[in-house]
């Protein structure tokens, strides 16, 4: 028997439980939401992505709501598009901050998604970011600063990025350079 035989398996480690969820009404979404994902991951964010559709599968969108509190998701990102009900209908079944994203949609190029989403009703609020991929970085973004207070390395992470992005632009001020 050699000396790593001796040694007792470890379990695995069990995976970061998700603090955000990113949701979206449809898989044809993700073209837009994989930059909330992309931002949540740079940033050290545990988080988790699902195809909720407050049309098509609103059993699941009740569930997911109902339960988010209880599994540790401190903020909600849901992306939808056209008559994007999905951010108002979490909303309305959880306390769980949500951030709505308006997916830019064919028709009417994302206004439908950003005024179906922005223009809730008082009492039951959901954040609303700009349409398409620049609203779902920043939600993710935002989430980030969410969490910053009682989870210092996303604080980090986020004041880092931020310092990278500003020294970026000094960098390159001009804008005939490469
Ligand atoms: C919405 O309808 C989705 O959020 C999506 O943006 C839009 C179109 O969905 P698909 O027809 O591409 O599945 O519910």
């Amino acid at each position: 028997m050699s000396a790593t035989d001796r040694v007792p398996s470890q379990p695995a480690p069990l995976p970061p439980t998700p603090l955000v969820g990113i949701v979206m009404g449809s898989r044809s979404d993700w073209e837009t939401m994989q930059h909330a994902a992309a931002k949540l991951e740079a940033l050290g964010v545990p988080h988790e992505v699902r195809v909720v559709s407050a049309h098509r599968t609103p059993d699941v969108l009740f569930e997911y709501a109902a339960s988010a509190a209880d599994r540790g998701l401190r903020a909600i990102i849901a992306g939808a598009g056209g008559a994007a009900h999905l951010p108002g209908m979490l909303a309305a079944k959880t306390a769980v901050p949500v951030l709505g994203v308006p997916v830019q949609s064919k028709a009417l190029n994302g206004m439908d998604s950003l005024l179906s989403i922005v223009q809730m009703p008082a009492g039951i609020p959901v954040a609303t970011f700009a349409i398409g991929n620049a609203g779902a970085a920043n939600a993710a973004l935002f989430a980030a600063a969410l969490l910053a207070h009682d989870q210092p390395m996303i604080g980090e992470a986020l004041n880092a990025f931020r310092a990278r992005q500003t020294d970026d632009v000094l960098a390159h001020d001009d804008p005939r350079r490469p």
